[in-house]
């Protein structure tokens, strides 16, 4: 089984290459950037309280995400395995999503993170709120915001990966197929 997180700050191309990872490979896509959009969607009660932490670029409590990631690990208990797409954001939910693996006799096989700089995030976010319509995309402010967020309360999430002796960084800026091949050569180690 492969399970797979993609890391890295708001922007890195996380979505982006979790839609080519999941294309070439039989895996079940995590993202809880996703599942919260959808439950603002639905216009649940997650939902309306998910909206105004995200409108403002702060991090949803980890007990809603880690409730969202446990129901979704019992509906593909038998997957060939997962990418984590936008979680773990916190050294809290990466305890709980070994966990909640470990009751699968499951754990992580690594963390892929994508290295980008704050320049070249904040013009990517930029440049998808022109068309995305997400509220978060929307101005400078709240994508520094964003990227504040992930410095403070995401960053040691590698460290806790670093530690295991999971963690594999990968240059995020250039072509999207040439860092994609650059994640398949990191799933081929791996899964030797
Ligand atoms: P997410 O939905 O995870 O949003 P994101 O980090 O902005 O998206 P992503 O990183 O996937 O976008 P991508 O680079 O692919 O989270 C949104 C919010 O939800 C968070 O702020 C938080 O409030 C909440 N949330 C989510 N998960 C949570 C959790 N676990 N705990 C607590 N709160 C949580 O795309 C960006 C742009 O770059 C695109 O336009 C793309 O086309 C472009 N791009 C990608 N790769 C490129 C490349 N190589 N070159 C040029 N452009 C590229």
């Amino acid at each position: 089984m492969l399970n797979l997180v993609l890391f890295g700050p708001p922007g890195a191309g996380k979505g982006t290459q979790s839609e080519k990872i999941i294309a070439k490979y039989n895996l079940i896509h995590l993202s809880t950037g996703d599942l919260l959009r959808s439950e603002i969607q639905a216009g649940s009660e997650l939902g309306l309280r998910a909206k105004t932490l995200m409108d403002q670029g702060i991090l949803v409590p980890d007990e809603v995400v880690i409730g969202m990631i446990e129901n979704k690990l019992k509906d593909h208990h038998d997957a060939a395995g997962f990418i984590f797409d936008g979680f773990p954001r916190t050294v809290k939910q990466s305890e709980a999503l070994d966990e909640l693996l470990a009751r699968y006799d499951e754990s992580i096989t690594v963390m892929i993170a994508l290295v980008v700089d704050d320049q070249e995030l904040s013009a990517r976010l930029l440049n998808r709120g022109k068309t995305s319509g997400r509220p978060d995309d929307q101005n400078e402010e709240l994508i520094n915001k964003r990227i504040q967020e992930y410095n403070n309360k995401t960053r040691p999430v590698a460290d806790y990966y670093q530690q295991q002796g999971k963690f594999v960084a990968i240059d995020g800026i250039g072509e999207i197929d040439f860092i994609f091949e650059e994640i398949t050569k990191t799933i081929a180690r791996v899964s030797q």
